[in-house]
């Protein structure tokens, strides 16, 4: 009976332990300065940028995003053929083990499409990033004057 109730507590303080150590070590997911420039009264569309960093041994991809108020989301690159800048979109895009990918100006980024609502600055967008392990990111855009 004294051996099982000792036993009992050193496995509780082992589950203790390790949920400390979970809490403690960093996210298997990053995102770092998630942001879009203030739309004007004209604005169309909205480039979201932002770093995403993977602190796995595995490579995951970002598979899609969704965000309220706005009639499309997309995950865009910009390519430059021919002298010519032109945005694709990509079903996928590939963070690797233990790096990371910058979304930025001529580059992948978040293409919020058709602003069904005011975005003002310094407000804050929900966006959910979903990844090819399974796991979904919620993230808040910040609303920037400069980007
Ligand atoms: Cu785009």
């Amino acid at each position: 009976m004294y051996k099982s109730l000792r036993t009992f507590v050193i496995s509780f303080m082992i589950l203790l332990l390790s949920q400390i150590q979970a809490c403690s070590s960093p996210e298997k997911i990053e995102i770092i300065d998630a942001r879009v420039r203030t739309p004007t009264s004209v604005t169309k569309a909205l480039g979201g940028f932002m770093i995403v960093k993977n602190n796995t041994q595995n490579l995951i991809s970002l598979v899609d995003v969704k965000a309220e108020g706005f009639k499309q989301v997309m995950l865009h690159e910009t390519i430059n053929k021919d002298g010519m800048h032109r945005m694709e979109h990509r079903e996928k895009i590939l963070i690797p083990a233990k790096g990371k990918v910058i979304f930025q100006h001529g580059s992948y980024h978040i293409m919020f499409m058709g602003l069904l609502k005011e975005f003002k600055s310094g407000g804050k967008i929900p966006v959910t990033l979903i990844f090819s392990d399974g796991q979904e990111k919620r993230v808040q855009f910040i609303v920037k004057d400069s980007v």
